[in-house]
């Protein structure tokens, strides 16, 4: 059992791949398939640009595809950088420019206002079919200093009040449990041998 996975993010690459092992899937991402496209996120929500990433490759490989579009959204920022998380700093991503480009904007911003949620929107696409779609979230704070190095992105500095400790500190096993991403597959793992079916 294979699942194609419509991205070329190695941090989301490695997450799912522990996802569904434990579900008994193979995953394959667009980092086994350099010959693929890029493909441009063009939307103005999550869901578009998920659905732009699944729908794109699930027509060329004739099979179902899933993709993730997920991001950071900064209440203090009025919700930056949102769809915008991956190329913050610029293109290509430099999740490191990153991280410095968010502390600096939240320079001299007290603790009590910097919360923040992450978002993921998967979409899983099949030819001909109606694609299913989920979401899940996640909230935390963002802290003042990197800490941890599980994880990717923004992780170091997503600090996670339950816990105690940044989404980077966490196990990947916990973060799996617990995160926007991880809350996503839990929905679709509801949904989808059916939808597959039908
Ligand atoms: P693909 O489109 O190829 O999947 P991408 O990195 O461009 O890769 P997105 O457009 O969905 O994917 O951007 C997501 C960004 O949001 C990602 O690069 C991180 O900066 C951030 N992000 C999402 N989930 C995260 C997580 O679990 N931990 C840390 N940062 C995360
Ligand atoms: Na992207």
């Amino acid at each position: 059992k294979t699942i194609v996975i419509a991205t070329r993010n190695p941090g989301k690459a490695k997450e799912f791949t522990k996802i569904f092992a434990e579900k008994g899937y193979h995953v394959k991402t667009l980092l086994d398939y350099p010959e693929l496209p890029d493909v441009e996120e063009t939307g103005k929500t999550f869901e578009e640009n998920a659905r732009l990433k699944a729908e794109t490759i699930a027509e060329i490989l004739k099979q179902p595809v899933l993709a993730d579009d997920s991001g950071l959204i900064v209440d203090a920022l009025d919700g930056r950088p949102g769809i915008y998380s991956a190329r913050f700093a610029g293109e290509p991503t430099n999740n490191a420019a990153n991280n410095a480009k968010l502390l600096h904007e939240l320079t001299g911003v007290p603790k009590e206002k910097r919360t923040a949620t992450f978002h993921c929107t998967l979409v899983f696409a099949a030819p001909d079919k109606e694609s299913l779609v989920v979401e899940g979230e996640w909230s935390g704070e963002i802290g003042t200093i990197p800490r941890g190095d599980h994880g990717f992105g923004y992780d170091p500095l997503f600090f996670v009040p339950e816990e105690q400790q940044t989404a980077a500190e966490l196990s990947d096993e916990r973060k799996n449990e617990i995160s926007h991403r991880g809350k996503a597959v839990a929905k679709l793992r509801d949904q989808w041998e059916n939808w597959l079916k039908n």
